[in-house]
């Protein structure tokens, strides 16, 4: 049976891709680099070091350049997301999250982000979550599993105890190779793997999404 549930952060609790598109596009700016909106979707839930390789279109910088465009891109991220308040968390999110905790059972976060911990900070939503698994948990990102097998090791729970609420396609895979039941929020056309497939968690009541679960 199900005991806890493991949130993604960004498209899920909150939707920080605005504010690593303006960060990404400031930083292609300013290498002369086109980036748009659209291609911006395409790093959503993609770790930092890939999301800038994709935004270099093939081209090459030695080492120390990557690691410095790495740096600059976070801090204006880092600048951005001061803005950040508790009304920023998603609707029903920390209705769902509540409700989770008064039912006996665990909530965790998986998210690629390295900045997860003072993004979680800001919305105000650190005291209902049990355990953090963030960009600094483990070496191979999504889509491996190896965040999410993390997230519920911290929660003491096996993957099929645990349903995993990602946005992003290469979550969606990374919580099914894992093993664990996963509800998609989005779009069919990226999330359509996920066991429940739901377009946001606005009215999420728990009771329901365990009834909608697989066995
Ligand atoms: P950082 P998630 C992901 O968060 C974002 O969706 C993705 O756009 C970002 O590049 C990645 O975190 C790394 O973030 O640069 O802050 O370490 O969706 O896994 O919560
Ligand atoms: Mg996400």
């Amino acid at each position: 049976s199900i005991k806890g549930f493991i949130f993604d952060l960004d498209g899920v609790l909150t939707d920080t891709a605005e504010y690593h598109y303006r960060a990404w596009k400031r930083l292609a700016d300013e290498l002369g680099i086109p980036f748009t909106r659209e291609e911006n979707e395409a790093l959503r839930g993609i770790p930092r070091r890939e999301s800038l390789l994709l935004l270099l279109k093939g081209r090459t910088f030695p080492e120390a350049t990557l690691n410095e465009l790495m740096e600059r891109k976070n801090s204006y991220y880092l600048e951005y997301i001061r803005e950040i308040s508790p009304r920023d968390v998603l609707p029903g999110a920390r209705e769902l999250l509540s409700e989770i905790r008064a039912a006996g059972l665990k909530a965790a976060l998986g998210s690629a982000s390295k900045n997860a911990r003072e993004v979680i900070e800001r919305l105000g939503i650190a005291g209902l979550l049990d355990a953090v698994a963030d960009g600094y948990s483990v070496t191979r990102q999504k889509p491996a599993p190896d965040l999410f097998l993390h997230a519920a090791a911290l929660l003491g729970l096996a993957p099929a105890e645990c349903v995993v609420v990602e946005d992003a396609a290469a979550g969606v895979e990374a919580a099914l190779a894992g093993g664990f039941t996963v509800i998609g929020i989005g779009p069919h056309e990226r999330v359509g793997k996920a066991h429940v497939v739901l377009p946001n968690l606005a009215g999420a009541r728990l009771a329901d999404l365990l009834a909608r679960l697989p066995m």
